[in-house]
């Protein structure tokens, strides 16, 4: 009896041990396949600069002040940039976790921000917002949006697919600058002021999602839609939940 117990105890840990072997092998298996997988951005990211600039660049060499606002924003905080004069800069720069690998974002991701006019200053000859995106291999794609007419004293967002055909590469290619995006910039100073006393602009709500513009949910203090055509979307979504 002994012998029996002694027996099935054995062959028990026996059964145990290459059982424990398999789950060994299977996980250095996925390990192994994980490992040679390209880490997917882990969206969303979202920027409400409500504590702080969140680690977004906004000095530079402009002729203008930015400054990051505790009040004002939508809601709360911002970044201002009052332009004294056109100058070559008016962009704003994201912290790290924006960046990396956009591949999983391709045809399906969404970057947005809130951007409002708050004076056109003089002499306007153009009004635009929008980003550029480059790669860590050199490859570089934008999408402005031109503003006409101009909407001046409140928050509007601005959508962006995260589709080729949406933008204008300017070098290099689409799938490699994807795979390692290592600048992404928005354009804050929105109005060409033919180097007359300048706009004064607002960014708020920065999102980088990796669902379709269509589907982005949206709640209703983040997003307030310029374009009506989203808002009607957006109201269908509700409709149906
Ligand atoms: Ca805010
Ligand atoms: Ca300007």
């Amino acid at each position: 009896m002994v012998t029996a117990i002694r027996f099935a105890t054995s062959l028990l840990a026996k059964i145990v041990c290459s059982g424990f072997k398999v789950v060994l092998g299977l996980t250095a298996m996925s390990a192994i396949l994980m490992g040679t997988a390209a880490p997917g951005f882990a969206a969303p990211v979202v920027s409400t600069f409500d504590a702080s600039n969140d680690g977004w660049n906004i000095s530079g060499s402009d002729v203008g002040v930015y400054t990051w606002e505790s009040a004002g924003g939508n809601p709360d905080g911002y970044i201002r940039y009052d332009v004294t004069q056109d100058g070559a800069g008016g962009w704003i720069s994201a912290p790290s976790q924006f960046l990396g690998n956009w591949s999983n974002l391709d045809g399906v991701g969404t970057l947005s921000y809130d951007h409002q006019i708050f004076n056109l200053g003089a002499a306007v000859f153009l009004v635009n917002v929008g980003a550029i995106i480059v790669g860590a291999d050199g490859s570089s794609a934008q999408q402005i949006i031109t503003l006409d007419p101009p909407v001046v004293g409140s928050w509007e967002t601005f959508s962006m697919s995260i589709l080729e055909a949406d933008w204008v590469i300017t070098t290099g290619n689409w799938s490699s600058l994807l795979a390692n995006v290592s600048s992404l910039s928005l354009k804050i100073e929105a109005v060409g002021n033919n180097d007359q006393p300048g706009d004064i602009d607002g960014i708020d709500n920065v999102f980088l999602s990796d669902t379709p513009l269509s589907a982005v949910p949206v709640p209703a203090t983040v997003w307030l839609f310029g374009s009506g055509l989203l808002g009607l979307v957006g109201m269908a979504r509700r409709k149906k939940a």
